[in-house]
């Protein structure tokens, strides 16, 4: 779930040296402020890290790195948990009382022990090392020592020079990869999932708007644009005198120091290394803020054009004329000003917003609310943590018309691939489920390997007689650009292949994807009837946007899914379809926003 954001400094260090920390701390319990899951999830993830690197049990690192992915996931406040007791923690499953303990820990001082222990004791440089993809602890650690690596700079340095290559397991194709992979590394290290950033938000949003009298509070910047990363968030507050939403934002029990303050601002960094702005805005400026501080940067250039075209001068305080104050109370005021309509958050990256906004072709863009079903669900017949009959009666309990049960196909053998055999056991309990569901539709489905040459791991008997073939690249992404397409093609030609799923492959924490020609890829799939994926894991969100948008330009049709491996994963759709807005995708391009007799039509068995 979470972006690593370390380097050879400890984590804490790092942070310190952004600012002065705050002496001390009032206690927790006497003004309790719960302790997002994502930050005790993140807590534990570190722990993992420096204990893996460290070679320590690999039941120990196990266990932390699933109690970080139970927490992340978990529906209710895991400090809410802790506060009725270290029992009821115990009865989450895969915690037992060590790691209840170490919750409660956390719940109350904010930090862990046991984490700034090993990290005093880990290898300096091989934690760093491990955060590029595909260099393990056992490689880490290699590097580290054999080469005299002590940062990710080291590793640059040592990958130019060619001194990686030379080492044993290593040759020059892993030597230019490091090269390549280094600088996603670079970049996804100051960054922080938005999904994860919202929970962090949201807890001082509440916060904030427990102080009595308090004014609108936004988030603006790339968090509001959905953008899928977030660099800080930029939080605005209307001025309400006497109301001190300053001091309250500065006693926030998360914040671990306080970067900057002043008159109508103020900068923190929370704990988890996430900063946030806060700007205290007039009541008339609020909307002219909202505008401003929500971006991009390039849009809002654009929109102060189009103002000096008309003699106005428009920023964060509002739309002025010769000096003087005309609007910025609400935001549309400010597009008001310049003669165009609301432009939704999403878009504003001015890649042709502003012209489609006085054209009035600005498209009106899919909504949660139209989402019908999830096509990419898994179950735990293969790698997914809940039984298909759990996640159809909370799919059902959502008001979904249909759910796709797509398990994995052999070839993936650690995800516990089914074969023949179990797809077609599974279809008996799916018919049998269909029987028992009142509202909604469960679609026996399989999410497919495409095998190196482009055949399908799943024979054409067992793909005919599935409802919905999903179809992913799970292994080879590196191929050649050449090859890649080729594969991909081949794949998308097979007539019963339904949904592209997660097509590049890509995660945002450092692995770049399979590179293939595009215009190719999106012809096969507008010939052959195919749809293309948007994949909601907060760490995929594959397709990206420009992608998205380039394939719905062309006729493709999307599907926007979780993918979801377990129950909670199921409310990830809101950040696809945070992406498919970003893509400027409207609900006739969705195919899992049309009914369940219109669906039908669309994939393979309703297409011939
Ligand atoms: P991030 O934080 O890197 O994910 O991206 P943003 O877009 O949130 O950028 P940030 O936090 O640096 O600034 C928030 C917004 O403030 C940005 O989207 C647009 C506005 N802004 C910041 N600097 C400038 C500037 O120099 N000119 C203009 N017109 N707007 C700016
Ligand atoms: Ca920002
Ligand atoms: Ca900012
Ligand atoms: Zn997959």
């Amino acid at each position: 779930m979470h972006t690593r954001r370390r380097s050879t400094e400890s984590a804490a260090a790092q942070r310190r040296r952004h600012g002065r920390l705050v002496a001390t701390r009032a206690t927790r319990a006497s003004t309790h402020q719960a302790v997002p899951n994502a930050e005790v999830a993140r807590i534990f993830t570190e722990l993992a890290d420096v204990l893996e690197v460290e070679g320590a049990n690999q039941f120990r690192v196990r266990a932390y790195r699933s109690a970080a992915r139970t927490i992340a996931e978990l529906p209710h406040s895991v400090d809410a948990i802790a506060r009725q007791g270290v029992g009821q923690l115990a009865e989450l499953p895969g915690i037992g009382t060590d790691l209840a303990g170490k919750i409660l820990e956390i719940v109350e001082t904010g930090r862990l022990r046991a984490l700034r222990e090993a990290e005093h004791h880990a290898p300096q440089g091989a934690v760093a090392v491990m955060q590029v993809p595909g260099l393990g602890p056992k490689r880490a650690r290699l590097l580290c020592e054999e080469l005299n690596i002590h940062s990710l700079a080291g590793l640059r340095r040592a990958a130019q020079a060619g001194r990686i290559r030379a080492l044993r397991g290593f040759g020059i194709k892993t030597e230019q990869r490091i090269v390549r992979d280094l600088e996603r590394v670079a970049t996804a290290g100051e960054r922080i999932l938005r999904p994860v950033a919202a929970q962090y938000g949201d807890g001082l949003l509440e916060y904030l708007r427990a102080l009595p009298g308090v004014g609108r509070l936004e988030i603006a910047g790339s968090f509001r644009r959905y953008k899928e990363t977030v660099g800080d968030l930029d939080l605005l507050a209307e001025r309400v005198t006497k109301v001190p939403i300053l001091a309250r934002f500065t006693e926030y029990p998360e914040v671990e120091s306080v970067l900057a303050r002043g008159q109508t601002r103020a900068s923190v960094r929370l704990r988890s290394g996430l900063q946030v702005d806060l700007r205290v805005l007039p009541e008339r400026s609020f909307g002219a803020g909202l505008h401003y501080f929500t971006g991009s940067k390039a849009h809002n250039i654009a929109i102060r054009r189009l103002g000096q075209q008309l003699s106005l001068k428009i920023n964060e305080y509002g739309v002025f004329r010769d000096g003087k104050w005309l609007a910025g109370r609400e935001e549309k005021d400010v597009f008001d000003a310049v003669g165009l309509p609301w432009i939704p958050p999403e878009l504003r990256e001015d890649r042709g917003e502003i012209e489609a906004a006085q054209a009035g072709t600005l498209p009106k863009l899919v909504t949660l609310d139209d989402i019908r079903g999830d096509l990419q669900t898994h179950s735990t017949d293969s790698d997914g943590r809940a039984p298909l009959e759990e996640m159809a009666d909370v799919a059902e309990s959502k008001g979904y018309e249909y759910l796709a049960v797509t398990d994995h196909s052999p070839r993936v053998r650690i995800a516990g691939g089914l074969n023949r055999d179990g797809f077609r056991a599974q279809r008996k309990r799916i018919d049998t489920l269909n029987a028992r569901l009142r509202t909604l539709t469960v679609l026996a489905g399989a999410e497919v390997d495409i095998l190196p040459d482009g055949k399908l791991d799943l024979d054409d008997g067992t793909l005919e007689a599935l409802d919905i073939v999903v179809v992913a690249l799970h292994s080879k992404l590196t191929l050649s650009m050449a090859e890649q397409t080729r594969r991909v093609v081949r794949a998308l030609e097979h007539p019963s292949v339904d949904v592209f799923a997660h097509p590049t492959g890509r995660l945002l924490s450092g692995r770049s994807g399979a590179t293939f020609d595009l215009d190719v890829v999106l012809q096969a799939a507008a010939d052959h009837g195919a749809m293309l994926e948007i994949d909601a894991q907060p760490e995929r969100l594959d397709l990206d946007d420009i992608t998205a948008r380039a394939a719905a330009e062309r006729g493709v049709l999307l599907t926007i899914d979780t993918d979801a491996h377990a129950v909670p994963e199921l409310d990830f759709m809101r950040w696809g379809v945070g992406q498919a807005r970003r893509a400027w995708v409207t609900k006739s391009q969705v195919a899992n926003t049309r009914p369940l007799a219109e669906l039908r039509k669309l994939l393979h068995g309703g297409r011939r």
